[in-house]
């Protein structure tokens, strides 16, 4: 048997890495909540087990989850857990924010959050507790983070490479592995309709999955089946995030002012249909070369699963952590192509929403973009949050 110990066992991961694992047979995944126990509780009182809705298709019981650990309970286990010579791959969905990260991509060191962790005063960040895991770690193992983030894995390990030089620690990245990932499901929150059903930990999913991998795992893996294997998951990576998340953040802002609530509803309103259309064309513009055969048939594909009715995908729920998304879907979209224009006008719909809800928004960096809307310029002040100042004349006012 082999085993996975995966960081963030939320919806998207259950959906998604799970359902993958299962179909490869021959692993087990133990799962790690670095908050609240919420979800090892619920998974724990029905053996871990749980139904994954796909729509329109049968439900299927996911079984490849043995147990979970919730690090502020066990914080000890967690880092047993990471040194574990049975465990070949830590896999990571602690969304954009989890990683702590500044404009430039690099560990914030002021984070609260890192300096404690700096510090040991308990600890909280999947950087913090895969530094001190892995520094005591003796056998190869690979860490897969599966967030939607250009060059994850790279990302993250230099995160816990500063981590560690900060803080004096040696960690053996010689037999680690970081191996950047493109991860796709859509997979939105549980509505109460669903839990009401026969499993209150019952996660809704679409059909469609997708998975691209770099191939290279420092130790054993699954044989998990339709996952592409690759030299350099880039050009997929920033096919999804300027093409899917782009326009899913776009959908988000724009269809949140003009009233909507849902991704089905925003895709079927004429005018914001008509501009995902077009900022998906020219997010396909500035992707490599060889992505350029197969970006309308993909952007055709991506309009009818927006379409969804089923899948009851929030609105708000995607207008989380602007912040931490937009610099990857938008942001490096209209720095890589002055003609992106509908970039522009994506970001300009964040900063209305943010202004409209008066900086009261599902964010970490709620209290800047709130004194930023206090401010003198709060353009200047959001466009600096996103780390877009150099961008001013490309988003419209
Ligand atoms: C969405 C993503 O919430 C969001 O920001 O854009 O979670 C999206 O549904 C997934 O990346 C799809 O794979």
């Amino acid at each position: 048997m082999g085993r996975i110990l995966h960081i963030g066992l939320g919806n998207f991961a259950r959906a998604h890495l799970a359902d993958y694992t299962q179909d490869a047979g021959g692993w087990e995944i133990t799962g790690v909540s670095l908050r609240s126990p919420a979800i090892r509780d619920g998974l724990a009182a029905q053996g871990y087990d749980y139904t994954l809705a796909i729509h329109g298709r049968a439900h299927k019981r996911i079984t490849v989850v043995r147990d979970m650990l919730v690090g502020p309970e066990r914080p000890a286990a967690v880092l047993a857990a990471i040194a574990d010579p049975t465990v070949q791959i830590i896999s990571a969905t602690v969304t954009e924010k989890g990683y702590h990260l500044d404009t430039a991509g690099r560990l914030d060191m002021e984070n609260a959050a890192i300096k404690a962790d700096l510090r040991r005063d308990g600890l909280q960040t999947l950087t913090g507790y895969l530094a001190y895991g892995l520094s005591v770690r003796q056998t190869p193992v690979t860490v897969l983070s599966c967030d939607n983030m250009q060059n994850n894995g790279d990302t993250l390990q230099k995160a816990v490479a500063d981590f560690a030089d900060a803080v004096g620690l040696k960690i053996n990245f010689s037999q680690i592995s970081f191996p950047n990932t493109m991860v796709d499901r859509i997979t939105p929150a549980t509505t109460d309709a669903l839990r009401a059903g026969d499993d209150p930990m019952a996660v809704p999913t679409e059909p469609f999955r997708e998975w691209v991998i770099e191939d290279r795992f420092a130790a054993k893996r699954p044989n998990w089946p339709d996952v592409q294997f690759v030299a350099d998951v880039a050009p997929y990576e920033l096919r999804k995030l300027r093409m899917l998340n782009g326009a899913h953040s776009y959908l988000a802002y724009a269809g949140l002012l003009a009233g909507h609530s849902y991704v089905h509803e925003a895709i079927a309103n004429p005018e914001l249909r008509a501009s995902v259309i077009r900022l998906m064309a020219q997010a396909a513009d500035t992707l490599p070369d060889e992505m350029h055969g197969q970006t309308d048939a993909y952007a055709r594909a991506l309009i009818a699963r927006f379409e969804n009715p089923h899948l009851a995908h929030s609105l708000r729920q995607i207008a989380m952590d602007g912040s931490q998304k937009l610099p990857y879907r938008l942001v490096a979209p209209l720095r890589a192509r002055a003609k992106t224009g509908v970039a522009g006008e994506a970001i300009a719909a964040w900063m209305a929403f943010c202004a409209a809800e008066k900086g009261d928004v599902d964010d970490p960096r709620a209290a800047d973009i709130q004194a930023a809307l206090a401010g003198a310029d709060p353009r200047a002040g959001l466009l600096q949050i996103i780390g877009a100042s150099d961008l001013a004349t490309l988003i419209p006012e």
